[in-house]
């Protein structure tokens, strides 16, 4: 049966494993690793040509990490931990590509992973007890389990706008970058999109094109990053004090340390003392957290987060030269801060006051169509040699969904997250046994240091293997009770906050038809791990865990 499918693809391969993986970025990757480390079996499958996910992709110029490198490293491994030595606060695209090339090198991981190969679908066999994903290579391959490394960002999103196919310059998505190095000095450039990649992006155009046209819909806040080179003194520092590090970033909400947890709502200090500890933070710059984590409320209550926001535009005013520029890039009174991602950034209010920039609001003057020649607003016409979209991603769910993700007896992830990604833990989603997502809807994910969440659910999801097999047990299924109950905890969590507020990635507003739904988990990363835990502890609550046997009377298997 698998030889006749492959007919017409001429490398198609069949591989059974224990495990089945898709995607080999730092989840991927780690979690080879963790199945190797358990004497399973893997095969995993990756479209890049390469290991690194997100970093292999995304090569726009700018792209770095907005998390402090050392943090944003793999923790399983002292030889790992003690070999590795970042350059950077904030690591390049570059870099991280580098060391995640060295993971996969070091535990010799590529030799799993089938890459050029994107899987299109992946069917349960209940009664074979089975996974088995078809790739676009013609490849089968079955495993009893599958997991979901396939990135929260990684479906690139591009807005249909007409006339694209008429450009007659290079047009570029930061998602899909070239490896080849793209020729961007002495350039016309244009780009649309000013979100965490835009905002890294648009410095480093700047220095380099003749002119660069920056086409934004939503003015977005961002805070300095404050970038610097890290020492080998500094790299050690932190390594001697790891375990302590490690042991103390799982009791936090965000899966990052190293900035003063906030112990005082905002109105407990006069505007003296909030706008001299604001500028404290803002010299300090860094860490995502640096303006949102300066109080404990600025996230839930609405006058406290205006006056952080009043700190920024009162910033950007204070930076940008020309006060129309200035007013253009202030965001408006409606958009909390920290309720679209906030990014950070190296220098980019002060490129709207160099001369080669161009700031055009999209919002007040939406674009109509692409020329040949550039692009066309409804009152103005903007030449350029490039054209560069930075417009983001189907956050979440895209890559989940791309793939025909179903089991024999009809039950398809499409149909069940037509009303919005519900799973329990954003780990499982009821009615497909033995299939795990990484960083998935429902997780903290993206609200939180991903390579910490990555190994933390790892982790979970090997101890949880490790379970059923000396239990004797061989298919794990979350109940939908307990997914019903995750997800209303998970809604609750975010509607006690200003979060669903904005027109975000997070509540999926980006993609056309998308349904609202708050996808992270908001509750905090210390606060889920201590739930998984509680879970385990109380014999793995909220799942079914079975075992097949052969009926009296069938051939067929059943789960008892
Ligand atoms: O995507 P985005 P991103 N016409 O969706 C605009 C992570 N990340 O790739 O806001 C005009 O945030 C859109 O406008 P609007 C990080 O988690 C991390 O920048 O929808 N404009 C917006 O300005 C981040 O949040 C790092 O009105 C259009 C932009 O395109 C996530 O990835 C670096 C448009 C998209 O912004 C996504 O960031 C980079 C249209 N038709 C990214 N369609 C680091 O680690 C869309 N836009 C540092």
């Amino acid at each position: 049966m698998f030889q006749a499918s492959n007919i017409g693809h001429e490398n198609a391969d069949t591989h059974h494993a224990d495990v089945l993986v898709v995607g080999a970025g730092l989840a991927g990757l780690y979690i080879l690793y963790s199945l190797r480390q358990r004497g399973l079996t893997a095969r995993a499958f990756e479209a890049a040509s390469d290991v690194g996910g997100t970093w292999y992709w995304n090569r726009y110029p700018g792209a770095r990490v907005d998390v402090d490198s050392v943090q944003y490293s793999y923790n399983f491994s002292d030889e790992l931990i003690r070999e590795w030595v970042w350059t950077e606060k904030f690591a390049s695209q570059s870099e991280l590509l580098r060391y995640i090339n060295h993971v996969a090198d070091r535990f010799d991981l590529r030799r799993d992973i089938r890459f050029n190969t994107r899987v299109t679908s992946a069917v349960f066999d209940e009664n074979a007890n089975l996974w088995s994903l078809k790739t676009d290579q013609g490849d089968i391959a079955t495993g009893s389990y599958c997991i979901m490394a396939t990135g929260s960002l990684s479906a690139p999103f591009k807005p249909n706008l007409p006339g694209l196919e008429s450009f007659g310059g290079d047009c570029y998505q930061t998602a899909t970058w070239p490896h080849e190095e793209v020729k961007l000095s002495g350039k016309r450039i244009g780009i649309i999109g000013t979100g965490s990649t835009g905002i890294q992006a648009i410095p480093v155009l700047a220095e380099q094109a003749k002119h660069l046209t920056v086409f934004q819909r939503t003015a977005q806040y961002t805070t300095p990053a404050r970038n610097k080179p890290i020492t080998v003194e500094e790299q050690r520092e932190f390594n001697s004090c790891h375990a302590e590090y490690y042991n103390k970033v799982r009791h936090t909400f965000s899966g990052v340390t190293g900035f003063p947890i906030p112990t005082k709502c905002l109105h407990e200090d006069t505007p003296e003392e909030r706008l001299a500890y604001f500028e404290k933070r803002w010299k300090e710059g860094g860490m995502l957290q640096s303006m949102l984590g300066t109080y404990t409320d600025i996230n839930i209550n609405a006058k406290a987060n205006e006056i952080v926001a009043n700190f920024v535009r009162d910033k950007i005013h204070e930076t940008v030269n020309d006060p129309e520029v200035a007013a253009l890039l202030a965001p408006s009174k409606d958009l909390p801060i920290g309720s679209k991602r906030l990014p950070i950034d190296t220098d980019y209010y002060e490129t709207y006051n160099r001369k080669n920039v161009t700031l055009v609001d999209v919002r007040r003057d939406p674009i109509e169509h692409i020329t040949p020649t550039g692009l066309k607003t409804g009152s103005a016409e903007y030449n350029f040699d490039i054209l560069i979209f930075a417009t983001g991603f189907d956050a979440m769910t895209g890559a989940l969904l791309a793939i025909d993700i179903r089991t024999e007896s009809g039950a398809r992830l499409q149909d069940l997250w037509s009303q919005g990604p519900d799973s329990y833990l954003g780990l499982m989603v009821a009615g497909l046994p033995n299939f795990f997502i990484i960083n998935g809807p429902g997780s903290p994910s993206v609200k939180s240091n991903m390579i910490i969440t990555i190994e933390h659910h790892t982790d979970w999801i090997m101890d949880l293997l490790d379970y059923v097999s000396v239990k004797g047990f061989d298919r794990i299924e979350a109940t939908k009770q307990a997914q019903n109950d995750w997800v209303e905890h998970a809604r609750e969590v975010a509607e006690a906050t200003l979060m669903p507020i904005a027109d975000s990635w997070y509540v999926g507003a980006n993609i056309p038809g998308k349904k609202r739904v708050y996808m992270p988990y908001f509750g905090g990363f210390d606060r889920y791990c201590k739930t998984c835990d509680e879970i385990v502890a109380d014999g793995y609550r909220g799942f079914t865990l079975s075992r097949l046997k052969k009926t009296k009377n069938s051939s067929n298997f059943a789960a008892e």
